[in-house]
C-alpha cells in the first residue's frame, strides 16, 4: 500500500527533522544559560573564578537564588541590582564605565555571600528577586581578598560594600550577568 508507506516515510522525516531541530537548539544554547520554567522557583548559580555558570536569563517574580563556591581559593558574592527602566545600555556597557553600574548600587535587591567552596547565605535580601525588570548580576569583591576578612567586614558593614584589601573587583575580571524577571 503506497500511500501507507509514503505516511511512514513522512514520519520518519518529521522525527528526523525535529531531532536536528532539538541538536541545533542545544548547540547553539550558551553553556551558562538554563531556560526558565514558568512561575517562581529556586535557581542554584555556581560561582567559578571568575564568573557565574547556570545564571538563567529570564525568571518569574519571586524566583530565588542561591549561590554555591565551586573556588577552592576566592570568596564570591551574587549581588543584584535592579535598572530602572529607563537604563537601556547593556549590562556589559555598564561593567566597562566605571560610574555606570556604582549609579545603582544604592538599590540593591538581593546579596548572596559564598566562601570558598560553600553555599551561600544572604547578607541583603532573602535571594529572591521580586521586582519585575532588568538586573545587573555581579560580584564586586575584589580580586585574591582574604575570605575571613571579607566575611568579617561584610558583617560589620551598614549598607556598603565592605572595604578591604584586593586587587580589581571580580566583575571586571568577567564575573557578571543580567537577568530579566518577567511573568
Ligand atoms: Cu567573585
Amino acid at each position: 500500500m503506497t500511500p501507507n508507506i509514503n505516511r511512514k516515510f513522512a514520519l520518519g522525516v518529521a522525527a528526523l527533522a525535529a531531532t536536528v531541530a532539538l541538536a541545533a537548539c542545544s548547540a547553539a544554547e550558551e553553556p551558562t544559560t538554563t531556560t526558565a520554567a514558568p512561575g517562581p522557583q529556586t535557581v542554584e548559580v555556581t560561582a567559578l573564578d571568575y564568573g557565574f555558570s547556570g545564571l538563567p536569563e529570564r525568571v518569574a517574580p519571586g524566583t530565588v537564588f542561591t549561590l554555591l563556591n565551586d573556588s577552592g581559593v576566592e570568596i564570591h558574592e551574587l549581588v543584584a541590582i535592579p535598572l530602572p527602566a529607563d537604563e537601556t545600555r547593556p549590562v556589559a556597557e555598564l561593567i566597562a564605565d566605571p560610574e555606570g553600574l556604582a549609579a545603582y548600587f544604592g538599590s540593591v535587591e538581593t546579596v548572596l555571600i559564598a566562601p570558598p567552596n560553600e553555599g551561600s547565605v544572604a547578607v541583603e535580601g532573602t535571594g529572591a528577586l521580586n521586582t519585575p525588570g532588568r538586573y545587573a548580576i555581579i560580584c564586586a569583591i575584589p580580586t585574591g581578598a582574604d575570605p575571613a576578612e571579607y566575611l568579617a567586614a561584610a558583617a560589620a558593614a551598614e549598607g556598603g560594600p565592605p572595604q578591604v584589601a584586593g586587587g580589581p573587583p571580580h566583575f571586571v575580571k568577567g564575573m557578571w550577568g543580567e537577568v530579566v524577571v518577567a511573568e
